[in-house]
């Protein structure tokens, strides 16, 4: 393989899909030594195969809103790879998703899922649908839309979607209804994420953030360091940024800022209970504003428009929100500012040139598909659950969760660790990831 070669074809096949493109370009530069030592993947033409998805569905959808106007939106579904099992991902309604993001999140999906060790192909879908400002009915309208269009491509054994930016255990319920309603059949596995009592799993929709502090935790003690009075900064305040604020204050590090599209919200005292729990009623409110978290805590948090989490000082920064979310220049000043690790819980949320400033800093920097895992970790588990037709106790999750994350960061340790002993976090997750899928390609032929 020349990564040089394939990226030059892909540029030309698949002009400006830039996210998917950059986040190709990076687990092909991280693999590309170890996958020429194997003359059977270049015979089996693996990367030529792995970074053109299985099949795309793109799809309309009609619905109607609150005003009796016909709204369209696009809706799409990234099958990519189903070497490890059945294609599984979230979904994402947010009015930027197109191909390319899609193309992106699936593919790194599909080494994430490798990660968790668990039978897991990857996907990802979505739709360009704005969840903001709209009203519940609203939301089911266009759930239940989306569903009527997709349903007869997922099931527990060929697809399961889950949530993700915009995507949480409402939007779950209201397409696993419509999609029971047309299977005619109670397949709880054809959907993760769902509630607690008719399928769901406990501890899913803490899973991302509390898995992505399990891992941060390994980095902070690889230095010798605790995570006792660490300063976090995590942007969003959506579900992944209420997971892992939730399980940093319980392993005694304390969270100084979150933010939105609208600035950032510091919190110098550090992130209370009250305050965790009204990241859940801003999520719902579809507002999608952190500046409703200063209203309602004044004098104990500070809200800045215009703002990002990195302006403010801190021991470890989690970019918990949207890909590309932290440049160069935000990676500047978080290393000016004295940061001491930064792991990345939202999918690719660093630009390439921060990734690489941080790293040239000395900076332990971990990537999202494997500090991120956790999520469709516990969606596997949610599976398996369904399939046996039983409720696991939370404590029984939550141990599995501890233990795949434990597995993963093993292994980001073994594929990462460098001639100095200093652990390079990307290239471990990337080739761990990638070998298994590699590996299972070959053995299943040319198909
Ligand atoms: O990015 C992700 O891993 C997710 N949005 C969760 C996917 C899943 O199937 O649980």
């Amino acid at each position: 393989m020349k990564v040089n070669e394939i990226m030059a074809n892909l540029e030309a096949k698949h002009p400006g899909e830039n996210e998917y493109l950059q986040a190709v370009r990076e687990v092909l530069e991280t693999v590309e030594e170890e996958y020429n030592k194997h003359p059977e993947y270049e015979a089996a033409k693996i990367v030529e195969r792995l970074v053109e998805p299985d099949r795309i569905f793109k799809f309309r959808v009609v619905w109607v809103d609150d005003k009796g106007q016909t709204q369209v939106n696009l809706g799409y579904r990234v099958q990519y790879n189903a070497a490890l099992g059945a294609y599984k991902g979230g979904l994402r309604f947010h009015p930027k998703v197109n191909e390319s993001m899609l193309k992106f999140l699936g593919f790194e999906q599909i080494f994430k899922n490798s990660l968790t060790m668990l039978p897991l192909g990857g996907g990802k879908g979505g739709a360009d649908f704005d969840p903001v400002g709209k009203s519940d009915a609203e939301i089911m309208r266009f759930c239940q839309a989306f569903v009527y269009e997709l349903w007869r491509n997922i099931g527990p054994d060929q697809d399961s979607p889950a949530g993700d930016v915009g995507v949480g255990g409402r939007e779950i319920g209201y397409m696993y209804g419509m999609y029971k309603k047309l299977a005619r059949e109670h397949s709880t596995g054809a959907l993760t994420g769902k509630s607690y009592g008719w399928g769901g799993s406990l501890i899913r929709p803490e899973a991302t953030g509390f898995g992505a502090m399990y891992y941060v935790k390994h980095m902070v003690e690889e230095k010798g360091d605790t995570m006792q009075g660490k300063k976090i900064t995590l942007s969003g305040f959506g579900n992944v940024a209420w997971g892992a604020a939730t399980k940093a204050v319980e392993l005694g590090a304390k969270v100084v800022a979150i933010s939105g599209p609208d600035g950032v919200c510091e919190i110098p005292d550090g992130i209370t209970k009250e305050m965790i729990d009204y990241m859940l009623v801003m999520r719902a409110s579809n507002r999608n504003k952190v500046q409703d978290m200063a209203d309602k805590f004044p004098g104990q948090c500070k809200f800045t428009a215009g703002k990002k989490s990195w302006s403010v000082k801190c021991d470890i920064a989690c970019p918990s929100a949207f890909q590309n979310e932290l440049a160069e220049e935000d990676a500047k000043q978080l290393i000016a500012n004295g940061v001491k690790y930064v792991a990345e819980i939202s999918n690719m949320g660093s630009q390439p040139g921060a990734i690489k400033a941080i790293q040239a800093a000395g900076i332990p920097f971990g990537p999202g598909k494997a500090v991120n895992a956790g999520g469709v970790a516990t969606s596997g588990l949610e599976i398996c659950q369904n399939a046996e037709h039983r409720n696991w106790t939370a404590e029984e999750v939550d141990k599995n969760l501890h233990a795949i994350m434990d597995n993963i960061y093993a292994q980001c340790v073994k594929y990462g660790r460098k001639a100095d002993g200093t652990i390079d976090y990307v290239k471990g997750a990337n080739l761990a990831g990638f070998m298994r899928v590699a590996d299972a390609m070959v053995a299943q032929g040319i198909i």
